[in-house]
């Protein structure tokens, strides 16, 4: 079927309802590749959250419950996570209306594990997620959501994660691996200590023979998950190059070993970690960007290719037209702060206008498992409304758009830019 502009129907208001129609269900029936969160699958153990408490219990919410009610912060962290879930739930559910994005979502999720959320009533959820099979309960969650696999974050730093990967995994067909490295990243001192810890014996001062022990480290780890990228999450002040240890690290150790394994390295830049450090995970805040340092990146190394996500909002723009001067520069996400509907819709805009369908428009970053019961709908439902204003406006040229033409272009946006961009042998 071709949809076309009616001649006589100026006004394109049959046209309309059928475009958006068509592109809702595309939108829907195409199966998202969810390319960064931290869910895991069963064999992570305690690693993998879900349930009721859990999503009540989100970093996103303790932040905003702090700032709504009277508790201090380290009361807060002395209850249990059901006593914490339940005080969430009183004061952003129960005294105010629950409206944060981030409570929206709960209930979405509820509402699409069949819960009436008119009841208010958190023992109903609790008595169901008590009942659930952990491997049917996944199936269902992936199933729902429409998500075809999630990529995890795989950090080699984290006993718990280290302890999982060498003794208890089991690959399951809804989760792929990233290597994070944020520590080796962050501060060379640190770093080093963290590696002899495992047994990588890197001295204090960065000497080459430091180097290969990273290099080494990194070949270890890869061989272990696989990764499908190598990712770090950095402050917004990143400089590259500069004249520090991290500099060193990315060219010696990080980009020959993504060239060698030929996969990309996902930079996600913008974080200020901690600036609240009595909130913990909930503790960080965001800052801008100078982008001049990406683009070093892109210009100095053509053979490598750069995932990118930017915390703040005032870097999207000119993320977008560093992406069209670098084809090995791949936007992707709307993340963490930006992850609320008027700014997903903004972002989504820009990129499509600047970028026409050659980036990936959201990831989901679901800490706990049930989160993608909300976090693609609500994206998806952006996204298809943006689709729809931009055929509409082809179709005011004359251009026709088939129903294939929509379903390759959600396609596209939903998993092949992302696989694409991954190694060839994906
Ligand atoms: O969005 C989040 O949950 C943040 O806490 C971070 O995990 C961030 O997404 C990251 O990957 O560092
Ligand atoms: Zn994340």
């Amino acid at each position: 079927m071709k949809l076309k502009l009616d001649a006589e129907n100026k006004t394109m208001h049959n046209t309309s309802n059928v475009i958006r129609t068509t592109v809702d269900t595309i939108v829907e029936e195409i199966p998202i590749a969810d390319m960064h969160t931290h869910i895991y699958p069963p064999s992570f153990g305690s690693l993998l959250l879900w349930g009721i408490d859990e999503l009540l219990t989100y970093h996103y919410l303790i932040a905003e419950v702090m700032q709504a009610a009277p508790l201090p912060v380290e009361t807060l962290w002395k209850l249990t996570r059901r006593e914490q879930a339940d005080y969430v739930w009183e004061h952003l559910f129960v005294r105010r209306s629950p409206i944060s994005e981030a409570c929206r979502g709960v209930l979405t999720c509820m509402q699409s594990l069949g819960f009436d959320a008119a009841k208010r009533n958190l023992k109903e959820a609790r008595l169901y997620f008590s009942e659930q099979n952990i491997d049917e309960y996944i199936e269902t969650v992936f199933r729902k959501a429409n998500v075809s696999y999630a990529v995890m974050t795989n950090d080699p730093f984290d006993g718990a994660e280290r302890n999982v990967w060498k003794t208890n995994y089991d690959e399951h067909p809804r989760f792929k691996a990233a290597l994070r490295i944020d520590p080796l990243l962050s501060n060379w001192e640190t770093a080093s200590n963290l590696l002899r810890e495992q047994g990588f014996e890197a001295g204090p001062s960065l000497t080459d023979s430091a180097l290969t022990v990273v290099r080494r480290f990194l070949d270890a780890w890869a061989d272990r998950m696989n990764p499908l990228y190598l990712a770090v999450s950095l402050h917004p002040n990143f400089r590259y190059p500069d004249d520090t240890p991290r500099t060193r690290i990315i060219d010696s150790c990080i980009l020959p070993f993504a060239q060698d394994r030929d996969i990309p390295f996902a930079l996600m830049i913008g974080v200020k970690k901690l600036i609240n450090p009595g909130l913990k995970l909930a503790g960080d805040g965001v800052g801008k960007t100078d982008l001049s340092n990406v683009e070093n990146l892109c210009l100095q190394h053509p053979a490598n290719r750069f995932l990118v996500t930017l915390l703040s909002r005032e870097n999207q723009h000119e993320l977008c037209v560093l992406a069209r001067k670098f084809p090995n520069l791949m936007p992707f996400g709307c993340w963490w702060f930006l992850n609320v509907p008027s700014i997903i819709e903004e972002i989504t805009r820009e990129r499509m206008e600047m970028l026409g369908l050659s980036f990936i428009p959201q990831h989901s970053d679901a800490r706990v498992l049930d989160q993608l019961l909300y976090k693609w709908p609500h994206s998806r439902r952006i996204i298809a409304n943006v689709l729809c204003d931009k055929y509409e406006d082809l179709m005011r040229t004359g251009w026709t758009v088939s129903v294939e033409d929509i379903r390759r272009d959600v396609m596209r946006l939903f998993s092949k830019n992302f696989e694409s961009f991954l190694s060839a042998d994906f």
